[in-house]
């Protein structure tokens, strides 16, 4: 399991496909950070939904479904911006209520989680196909955080042969941005390192935006790093194009039927250390920010590159047959 602590710094990528864990720990590692974007945490309760079934034995249908579920509602409290998380356990659970044994019932989560994670990896390649056709030879490309969907398009732009700069910002206040840095730097990419209030004062040298999101909404709105919003005002202003990556289970169909996604907001000492202001100073630490889809010129699925106008298309055929509760 690779360590991420909270001191200011990240030091390693986590990837949770190679990691097996119990759904208490997964619960933790999210909540901790040690897995963290969107898909990743997606993957992450699929594969801990997976492996319950797998591991765990049940002596009759009722007691499967109830622990199930304590399951599922521990996994969903683990972080509550990213529906990528809800959709991946809602479609590892996809035809579970109608099973009426242990064994049907073991099978068909096994099978749901295995094909979630490899649909969701599959996407991701396909993203990065899609995305890097966006990225010109001789492009400089801004992108924040740490988003393993926007970083796929670079790194297949840059595999495909086509010289390009990147810069990354910090991404205060967890430095998600150093994840990046290194990821991009192990591929040879020239990548230089931003803070997060110099994006506009570069945006003159940028070609393109790309990042990444946690939640797309109905009216293809993005949410995504907090800051990201920032980014898309300064590439608006500099008619710069600000590309967003998602695949398709980051659609929430909720927002739909009038659900307001959940920014969460994580404890202040991200930002201050004890006794480094008084105590009547307020800390505020948002961790995401929704980009109105005005600012947005395409998102990056596995189906294509869409407008955001036509997401609510998609979220029927993608979500048409789930029942939301
Ligand atoms: C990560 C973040 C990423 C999205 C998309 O925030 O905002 O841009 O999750 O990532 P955090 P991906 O570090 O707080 O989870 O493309 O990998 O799904």
């Amino acid at each position: 399991m690779i360590k991420i602590t909270f001191d200011g710094f990240l030091t390693h990528p986590c990837d949770c496909m190679e990691i097996r864990m119990n759904v208490d720990d997964t619960v933790k590692a999210i909540k901790d950070m040690e897995i963290r974007g969107a898909g990743r945490i997606a993957r992450a309760g699929a594969a801990a939904i997976g492996d319950m079934a797998r591991s765990q034995k049940w002596k009759n249908i009722d007691e499967m479904r109830s622990d199930i579920k304590t399951a599922k509602d521990k996994l969903l409290a683990s972080r509550p911006t990213a529906v990528s998380l809800l959709n991946g356990i809602q479609f590892t659970l996809k035809g579970f209520d109608k099973c009426t044994d242990v064994k049907e019932a073991k099978e068909l989560l096994i099978r749901n989680s295995d094909d979630f994670i490899r649909a969701s990896n599959e996407a991701v390649e396909k993203i990065g196909v899609i995305g890097s056709r966006r990225i010109k030879d001789g492009a400089t490309i801004l992108t924040h955080c740490n988003s393993s969907a926007a970083l796929e398009c670079i790194k297949v732009a840059h595999r495909s042969g086509k010289k390009i700069k990147v810069y990354a910002t910090e991404s205060r206040p967890w430095r998600q941005g150093i994840l990046t840095v290194n990821e991009l730097a192990k591929e040879g990419i020239d990548v230089t390192m931003i803070i997060d209030s110099a994006v506009r004062s570069v945006m003159k040298r940028i070609d393109i935006v790309i990042v990444g999101s946690d939640t797309i909404t109905s009216n293809g709105a993005v949410i995504n790093k907090i800051g990201t919003s920032q980014l898309a005002l300064a590439a608006y202003e500099s008619r710069v194009p600000f590309v967003v990556c998602g695949e398709t289970y980051k659609i929430s169909p909720q927002t739909l039927f009038g659900d307001m996604v959940t920014i969460e907001e994580r404890d202040i000492s991200e930002i201050v250390r004890k006794g480094e202001v008084p105590d009547s100073v307020k800390v505020f630490n948002p961790v995401f920010d929704s980009t109105p889809a005005r600012y947005i010129d395409g998102i990056v699925t596995e189906r294509g590159i869409v407008s955001p106008g036509s997401v609510y298309e998609i979220m029927v055929q993608q979500f048409g047959e789930i029942e939301f509760k």
